[in-house]
């Protein structure tokens, strides 16, 4: 048994995590989440009491971070601005918690011993042309295009740097596209289903050709597992499941399943600097730690993600209306 610190264990990734830990392993987990507009302790309810401790405060907070860090054997750190759209409305906060956050608990972990796995994405590879026969893998140059992705860059780059220079335990992997339950309503997918349950038309930007490498979030949870306990330190490990789809393929999947025409949906102000597409070639992770993802096709993912956001409106309902008032209010 392992005492796991979660950072951002209340989010859409890190809470789906938690529940695959607890689900598969077992060792005791923290979750230190400030609880932004992105947190929301309900995706935690139900787990038993004597296996997760929640503590709701800041990652830059030296003290508390501190504290956390100390009684842990290992951090596992989700805690993020996660947003492109936000990022481009207010870039902040993704310093404030990205970078800044990043170095808090990398001093903690330095002064502590403590081993790291630092969660971050694909989107700091930049974008790759639709019909660009490459994609990227752990040597593709860093490039990134939005706030979001180059205040994600930062945080890796502080890592790989506390590695050399101080000796820290630290790994890394960078995530394709994540689809499953407890996503917020401001990202593509839950947008979209939770549009059409309310009777709205889900919103494409620009022409939908945009391709996203989508991954099911309790397969990205099993690769962090993996890499926990066989990743070697100091090493970064992409993590994909062959998942490219464009957007306009998606939103006619979500209408299609949910009974709906596959044309009834808007075409919408581009996002700035859009990124083009994303693909992951995951063979280091599934050669050198052999593992491999369950969710053998989208399709049966998303039906199944359509069928909570459908059970789940009590979830999601709540934020609903303040999501879409930013997007109208951006033409999107
Ligand atoms: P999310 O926005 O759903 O959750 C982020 C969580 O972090 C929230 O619970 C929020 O309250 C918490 N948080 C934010 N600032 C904090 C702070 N200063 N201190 C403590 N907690 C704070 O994000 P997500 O989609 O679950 O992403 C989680 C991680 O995975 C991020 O690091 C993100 O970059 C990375 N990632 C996401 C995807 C994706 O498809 N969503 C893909 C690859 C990598
Ligand atoms: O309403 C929409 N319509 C639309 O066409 C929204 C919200 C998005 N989109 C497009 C933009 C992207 O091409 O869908 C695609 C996915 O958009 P997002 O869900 O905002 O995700 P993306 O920008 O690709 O970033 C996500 O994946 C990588 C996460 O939000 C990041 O945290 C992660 O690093």
């Amino acid at each position: 048994m392992a005492r796991l610190l979660v950072t951002g264990g209340a989010g859409f990734i890190g809470s789906n995590f938690v529940h695959h830990v607890i689900g598969h392993t077992d060792h005791h987990v923290t979750v230190l989440d400030k609880l932004t507009y992105a947190g929301n302790q309900a995706s935690l309810a139900g787990l038993p009491a004597d296996r997760l401790d929640f503590v709701q405060g800041d990652i830059a907070d030296a003290e508390l971070v501190d504290g956390l860090v100390s009684a842990a054997d290992a951090v596992v750190h989700y805690a993020a601005e996660s947003h492109n759209d936000n990022s481009l409305n207010d870039p902040r906060p993704f310093l404030d918690t990205n970078i800044i956050g990043t170095y808090t608990l990398l001093e903690a972990v330095r002064r502590h011993s403590t081993r790291f796995h630092h969660i971050s994405t694909d989107e700091v590879y930049g974008d790759l042309e639709l019909d660009d026969p490459q994609r990227f893998t752990e040597n593709t140059p860093y490039n990134p295009s939005s706030p979001y992705s180059s205040t994600k860059a930062g945080s890796d780059l502080l890592v790989r740097a506390w590695v050399r220079s101080f000796g820290v335990e630290a790994t890394i992997s960078n995530c394709s596209n994540n689809y499953g339950p407890y996503q917020h309503v401001e990202k593509f997918i839950p947008r979209q289903i939770t549009n059409v349950l309310r009777g709205d038309r889900p919103k494409l930007y620009g022409t939908g050709e945009n391709v996203r490498d989508w991954i099911h979030a309790d397969d990205h949870s099993s690769a962090v597992l993996t890499i926990l306990d066989k990743g070697v330190i100091g090493e970064t490990y992409l993590i994909g499941a062959d998942g490219e789809k464009n957007n306009k393929d998606v939103v006619e999947a979500i209408l299609t399943e949910l009974g709906q025409p596959a044309d009834a949906y808007d075409l919408v102000t581009d996002r700035p600097g859009h990124d083009l597409r994303y693909a992951i070639d995951s063979t280091k992770l599934r050669t050198e730690l052999g593992w491999a993802p369950s969710y053998g096709d989208f399709e049966t993912g998303l039906a199944a993600t359509i069928a909570w956001y459908r059970d789940n409106e009590a979830w999601w309902a709540p934020v609903k209306d303040t999501t879409e008032a930013f997007y109208a209010s951006k033409g999107q």
